[in-house]
C-alpha cells in the first residue's frame, strides 16, 4: 500500500482544533498513521499580514488513487469551514498531498510530490521528526538531507508534542 504524505497548516480560528480534527480524521482513512508534533511557523509567501500558523505532518498508508484521497482532504477542510476567498489567504484548515509512495503525478489539480515541499522548513521539520528517511522520489533525497539543505529559515519552533 502507498504511503501518502500530508502537510497540515492553519492561521485562522481554533488552529490546533482545526489540526486535531483533521488528525482524527486522517487516523481513520490512512493506516498505521504517524502524526509530528505540532509546530508554530512564520507565514512564508503569503498576502499581506498574516498571523502565524500551526503545521503538522501525518504519513499513512492510502489504499486507493491519489485524486480519491485529494478529494477527501479537500472535504476534511470544507468541515473545517475552510473558505477560499483569494489565493494566499488566511485559512482555518489547509492539507497538502505532499508525496504518495513513490508515484509523479501530473494532473490539474494535483502535482506530486509537491513541488515547493524542499523550499519550506514548515513542511520539512515535521516530516523529519516522523519520517526523516523517506527519499524525495524525484531528487534521491532523504527528507532529513533537504531539511540540512533547505535555504529557508523561517522560523518555525514545536507547538505541541506529539501525541502517542
Ligand atoms: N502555507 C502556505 C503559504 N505559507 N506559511 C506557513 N508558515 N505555513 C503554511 O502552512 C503556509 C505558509 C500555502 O498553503
Ligand atoms: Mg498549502
Ligand atoms: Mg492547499
Amino acid at each position: 500500500m502507498p504511503l501518502a504524505g500530508i502537510a497540515l497548516g492553519s492561521n485562522l480560528g481554533d488552529r490546533q482544533s482545526h489540526l486535531e480534527a483533521a488528525i482524527a480524521r486522517l487516523d481513520r482513512i490512512l493506516s498505521g498513521l504517524l502524526a509530528s508534533s505540532v509546530f508554530e511557523t512564520e507565514p512564508v509567501d503569503v498576502l499581506g499580514a498574516q498571523g502565524p500558523f500551526l503545521n503538522a505532518a501525518v504519513v499513512g498508508g492510502f489504499e486507493g488513487p491519489p485524486l480519491d484521497l485529494l478529494a477527501t482532504l479537500l472535504a476534511i477542510e470544507r468541515e473545517r469551514g475552510r473558505q477560499r476567498p483569494h489565493a494566499g489567504a488566511p485559512r482555518t484548515l489547509d492539507l497538502d498531498l505532499i508525496f504518495f509512495g513513490a508515484e509523479q503525478v501530473q494532473e490539474p489539480g494535483l502535482v506530486v510530490p509537491h513541488p515547493r515541499f524542499r523550499e519550506r522548513r514548515f513542511v520539512l521539520e515535521p516530516l523529519a521528526e516522523i519520517l526523516p528517511g523517506l527519499v524525495h522520489p524525484a531528487l534521491g533525497k532523504t527528507v532529513a538531507e533537504l531539511l540540512r539543505d533547505c535555504a529557508d529559515s523561517s522560523s518555525v519552533r514545536r507547538f505541541a508534542e506529539a501525541r502517542a
